[in-house]
């Protein structure tokens, strides 16, 4: 599942090319994940630790609880171990420089899986697996631009994903660079709540209260806190998705759950599933196989007109 921009193949590969040919014994992965932050998260674990499985490779599984600290613990302790893969869901994009330098001296290839990192140096890891966030807050934004009515002020709340990571980071300036062409589009509020959905209704009770429901639109960079927005409207005594625009992104079955109840009006697809990706990406690390530095998980938009149809495929 490339796509034609991330057929780039790596320079980085050539420091596993010295490992023995792994074809034929069992892989060790240790796979650093971001926590149990959300349903998107659920299904990216459940979908890792399926294929590997499934693909002999011996997991080591660790919860980094949302903390960059518990993360680089975990690589320290893979590097002690001596797994033959480092894969890394990173929480924050920075901070990863003296870690990563340590596993590469390790000669210990690192995958980066769904969120992306900001080194000095790009060849501290090998590739990057996952989605294009900026493109799915371009989405959103495009969709509200066709969906919107036609004049006067849009006043819009964004519920942004935990601080610092790429996902927030690349949905909130994808949203932005569509909604900056049509000065009616105002973003009134916009903060964290965590990609979770209690702090998605606590934040968006104090939005309401703070602008008193003058709100037509509320942007959540995850269906968690869409749906904990959901909540605060309607204890606010307001209509979701007639009252006021919701608009989400993963696509989990929550999502469509709420449109399917006439409460949410949009969500941008975000694929978790890429535990099968990653394990064929593993097997050509550990052989020192050349591997693209991007790959890309497929995905779209799914309004609620279609969430009935769409529900019964729905795999996460
Ligand atoms: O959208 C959100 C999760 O990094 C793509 O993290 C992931 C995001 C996902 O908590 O629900």
């Amino acid at each position: 599942m490339l796509n034609r921009r991330s057929l780039v193949i790596s320079s980085a590969l050539s420091f596993a090319g010295t490992r023995s040919m792994a074809q034929n014994r069992s892989l060790v992965l240790g796979f650093a994940q971001v926590g149990a932050e959300s349903q998107w998260r659920a299904a990216n674990t459940k979908s890792i630790q399926e294929s590997a499985e499934a693909a002999g490779v011996k997991l080591q599984f660790v919860d980094g609880q949302g903390q960059q600290a518990l993360q680089i613990q975990a690589i320290r302790s893979f590097i002690q171990q001596k797994v033959d893969v480092i894969a890394l869901a990173p929480v924050v994009t920075t901070g990863w420089d003296e870690v990563l330098t340590e596993a590469k001296k390790a000669r210990i290839p690192v995958i980066l899986t769904d969120r992306s990192v900001e080194t000095q140096d790009d060849n501290l890891y090998i590739t990057t697996l996952g989605s294009d966030f900026t493109e799915e807050g371009r989405r959103a934004g495009r969709w509200l631009l066709r969906n919107a009515k036609p004049t006067g002020t849009i006043r819009i709340v964004e519920l942004q994903g935990s601080t610092g990571s790429a996902p927030a980071i690349e949905r909130k300036r994808g949203f932005d660079e569509v909604i900056r062409a049509v000065p009616r589009m105002k973003v009134v509020r916009s903060e964290t709540a965590d990609f979770t959905q209690p702090k998605g209704k606590t934040v968006m009770a104090s939005f309401l209260k703070a602008e008193s429901n003058n709100i037509q639109v509320v942007y959540a960079h995850n269906d968690d806190m869409a749906l904990g927005a959901i909540q605060a409207l309607e204890e606010a005594g307001l209509k979701p998705a007639k009252d006021v625009i919701v608009i989400g992104v993963d696509a989990v079955k929550g999502a469509f759950e709420a449109m399917r109840a006439g409460k949410m009006n949009v969500t941008v697809e975000c694929n978790p599933l890429i535990g099968p990706q990653l394990m064929d990406l593993v097997r050509l690390a550990a052989d020192g196989k050349p591997i693209p530095k991007r790959v890309q998980s497929r995905e779209g938009v799914f309004p609620m007109e279609i969430a009935e149809r769409e529900y019964a495929k729905r795999k996460y």
